[in-house]
């Protein structure tokens, strides 16, 4: 006690600090088992039954509101935002919300589904709702990791785990249309995951590529260029469903993937997340995920021809 008797109550505190063993923080305790003890492994996935969002909804019961959930026994080993870039896809949406609610939690994730909604009629921009649903998710809450899966791709394994590693991930490895094998070694279409640092050392996504194709390879490209790879789970655990379906209007296959793959080098610090331009229309959250319905803009010609 005597030797305590000129320091204050701050002193005393900055002594505890550096003296004694760091405690942990509240929020280490009973961190969620990796791998979740909840798995159940393969199951089974079909689209000929439709489901109801009332029946997904109750089969869910510990959602919280904009499709928001967490393990209330554990604390996760990550925060995950599910991007989904959507037009038009309520029926797939279903499917999917039916799948993957109960996938992620058993996972014993921390996490949101976020459905980001083109506005309007213009041709589609996949890469940029991404972008968006980055941007947009981590206004609302601290997400470390990003997963970006088309609406209608769903994994038929829960081993297939719905987060981010030290590396790029490509989850969607083995698709039923495609053989349930990689249609080509770069691909990293389909469904896909990166923690935010992936996304910054990226610059995110490129912003214009309207219409179908090119824009995954494009982020491809981006990884590789800052010196990562692409990791993948293999081939039994990779397994998933993709929906059948005819192409969308307002989605043809964008004649100039080609020549823009060839420059992700040289355009990839420029156009991303850094150049990033949309307003949001209306947000809506529901039980089971929250709806952006965004204004993408349209395509701009780049190289105007002078008169
Ligand atoms: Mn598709």
């Amino acid at each position: 006690m005597v030797l305590w008797k000129n320091k204050t109550l701050k002193d005393i505190n900055v002594t505890a600090e550096t003296d004694t063993p760091k405690a942990p923080l509240r929020e280490d305790f009973n961190i969620c088992p990796d791998p979740s003890p909840l798995l159940v492994g393969p199951f089974r996935v079909e689209f000929s039954t439709p489901v109801s969002l009332v029946t997904v909804r109750e089969k869910n019961p510990h959602l919280q509101e904009g499709g928001r959930y967490k393990p209330d026994d554990c604390t996760a080993l990550q925060k995950v935002a599910v991007i989904i870039p959507f037009r038009n896809r309520d029926e797939h949406l279903r499917f999917w919300l039916h799948y993957l609610h109960p996938l992620l939690q058993r996972q014993q994730l921390d996490y949101g589904v976020y459905v980001i909604n083109q506005d309007g009629e213009n041709t589609f921009n996949r890469a940029k709702l991404m972008n968006i649903g980055y941007t947009e998710a981590l206004k609302e809450y601290d997400y470390d990791c990003f997963v970006f899966s088309d609406v209608d791709i769903i994994p038929m394994d829960d081993r297939n785990l719905y987060r981010c590693f030290s590396q790029p991930r490509h989850l969607s490895v083995a698709i039923d249309k495609f053989g349930f094998r990689l249609p080509y070694k770069k691909i990293f279409g389909g469904a896909t995951s990166l923690s935010k640092e992936q996304m910054l050392k990226i610059n995110g996504f490129p912003n214009n590529y309207w219409g179908w194709g090119g824009e995954d390879d494009d982020v491809y490209n981006r990884v590789t260029h800052r010196g990562m790879t692409i990791s993948r789970p293999d081939s039994a655990v990779g397994k998933c469903r993709m929906i059948r379906h005819t192409r969308d209007e307002k989605n043809e296959p964008n004649p100039e993937r080609f020549e823009r793959i060839s420059h992700t080098q040289k355009t990839m610090d420029k156009d991303g997340l850094n150049s990033l331009e949309y307003k949001v229309v209306t947000v809506e959250k529901h039980v089971l995920f929250t709806k952006i319905t965004v204004d993408v803009g349209e395509p701009i010609d780049e190289n105007p021809q002078e008169n």
